[in-house]
């Protein structure tokens, strides 16, 4: 076990945490509990084993990416701000122009302690859902993507720890262990958001959630980086830079599992390739099916009046506000937000105020298209003639304005019955889910990979593809 001088060097930082006891001492008394929490909850085996990781030791260029094998109870789970921007000023909402806020207003307590505590549940919950997939690593660097995005998903708790702690006394220290006594999935203490709910059962279902659910956390975090509320914004700044990362890992895993379906359905010159041991498109795009609408239910209702005072009160903003053209207040301005009615679909305007939550989807929509038509220039590069399309916006809801509506993937509004005799057609059904699940088989020798999907186009920080990423003894 390595030893450190103090306990700044342990949690690097920029936060001076040697010089505030009482924050100093509330985080070593949460640590254990973190660490038993990342022993039991975290990634199974493999805790003991060296892994090539990227650590942020300081937010500059130099500091952010330190690479370096380490044992994951090891790692160095830090805290960092961003450096402030915008002079300081509040850049939206009733409060504009104002400088920003250092410490918590008293009347903003609630819904501060109430975002950030969501925002913070997400975190552990996702390192829940992916604590089995080791065992079928698809390769050595696969694994390793995997334990990085797991460490730095517990840095993200670490993050949104730091603030309930530093700024909500003991309500902040309560929450912060309740956020390691919720659990992914259990019916009695469930994870806050639906998505975090669901099980991230195989590689396919890990790389489609870290494409649409990842990206979720880009948005959502993304408008947090807005609050007027200083240490938040900028706590969520610098997430965001590892949150690319995520992204990156679940869109490249994707495009290999395409290359490698391409070129199976090319040389056996057919459409079936499950006989070979290959990911059919058709099962891919049952799989974007359903973790794209999973995921568009983590931006809430269509009109929300939470939103719409989040917004007003300087809470949380728009993505990149500051490159909006208006008046950055909205109070008189309107949004389209579509329902159905009847059986079929209407469009109305509506306080853009109350639509915050929508356009933030309807943005978080255009960011996913992107990544898939980067996926069929893939397969249209190929001379395959497959398209992969996002289903309707109204496709599978849980939450909002479709909830209780039936529609299928192109946009119909269908009965109850015969959108339940359809429904295996459009998501992944047991079968799938169990052909998919015989493919998981650990590839554990540098440089080897699963027979399903291609090898990345480049390694880790420069280093080989057969680097040995995971010391596998
Ligand atoms: N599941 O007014 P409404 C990430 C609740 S991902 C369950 O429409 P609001 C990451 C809602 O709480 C980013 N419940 O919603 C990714 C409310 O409850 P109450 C996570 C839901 O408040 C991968 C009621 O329904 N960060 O970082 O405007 C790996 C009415 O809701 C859901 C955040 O989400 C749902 N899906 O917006 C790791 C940012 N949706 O008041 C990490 C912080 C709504 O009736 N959170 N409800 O009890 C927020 O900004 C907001 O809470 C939401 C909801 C956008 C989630």
């Amino acid at each position: 076990m390595t030893t450190f001088a103090d306990y700044s060097e342990m949690i690097p930082n920029n936060i001076d945490l040697n010089s505030d006891r009482r924050l100093k001492r509330a985080l070593e008394s949460w640590h254990p509990k973190f660490i038993n929490w990342w022993k039991n909850w975290g990634p199974e085996r493999y805790q003991e084993n060296e892994v090539y990781l990227r650590t942020a030791v300081s937010v500059d260029r130099d500091g952010w990416a330190k690479f370096g094998h380490v044992k994951m109870p090891e790692y160095r789970w830090g805290i960092f701000l961003n450096e402030q921007k915008n002079e300081g000023k509040i850049g939206f909402g009733e409060h504009k122009g104002q400088p920003v806020w250092k410490e918590v207003p008293g009347e903003f307590r609630g819904p501060l302690r109430r975002l950030i505590v969501t925002q913070g549940d997400t975190e552990p919950a996702s390192v829940e859902q992916q604590r089995r997939l080791a065992a079928t690593a698809p390769s050595l660097i696969d694994m390793r993507n995997l334990f990085q995005i797991n460490v730095e998903e517990a840095r993200h708790l670490w993050a949104m720890v730091y603030l309930l702690m530093a700024h909500f006394g003991r309500d902040g220290r309560e929450e912060a262990e309740i956020l390691l006594d919720r659990r992914s999935g259990d019916p009695d203490k469930p994870r806050i958001l639906g998505a975090f709910n669901e099980q991230t059962p195989d590689w396919l279902s890990f790389f489609m959630f870290t494409f649409f659910t990842d990206r979720d956390g880009k948005y959502q975090l993304g408008s947090l980086a807005e609050s007027a509320f200083d240490p938040l914004a900028r706590t969520c700044q610098f997430m965001l830079t590892e949150e690319a990362h995520h992204m990156y890992v679940g869109e490249t895993g994707i495009t290999r599992v395409i290359q490698k379906t391409c070129e199976t359905m090319l040389s056996k010159k057919t459409d079936d390739v499950r006989k070979y041991g290959i990911i059919d498109l058709p099962t891919l795009q049952k799989y974007v099916n359903f973790h794209f609408s999973v995921s568009l239910d983590l931006f809430g209702s269509e009109q929300s009046t939470n939103a719409a005072n989040y917004f007003t009160q300087g809470l949380k903003g728009r993505y990149q506000e500051a490159r909006i053209k208006d008046d950055h207040k909205l109070e008189s301005d309107s949004y389209a937000i579509t329902e159905i009615e009847n059986g079929n679909f209407k469009t109305s305007e509506v306080s853009a105020l109350s639509a915050i939550n929508e356009r933030l989807r309807d943005d978080y929509i255009a960011d996913c298209q992107r990544g898939v038509d980067r996926w069929n220039k893939v397969i249209k590069d190929a001379g395959i003639s497959f398209q992969i399309t996002l289903p309707h916006k109204a496709f599978n809801r849980q939450i909002g304005n479709f909830s209780e509506e039936k529609v299928s993937p192109s946009g119909s509004v269908l009965s109850p019955e015969l959108w339940d005799a359809k429904r295996d057609d459009w998501l992944p059904n047991d079968a799938d889910h169990e052909y998919i699940q015989s493919l998981m088989t650990q590839v554990g020798e540098p440089g080897k990979y699963a027979d399903w999907i291609a090898p990345p186009r480049i390694g880790i920080n420069k280093q080989d593809l057969d680097y040995p990423y995971v010391r596998m003894q």
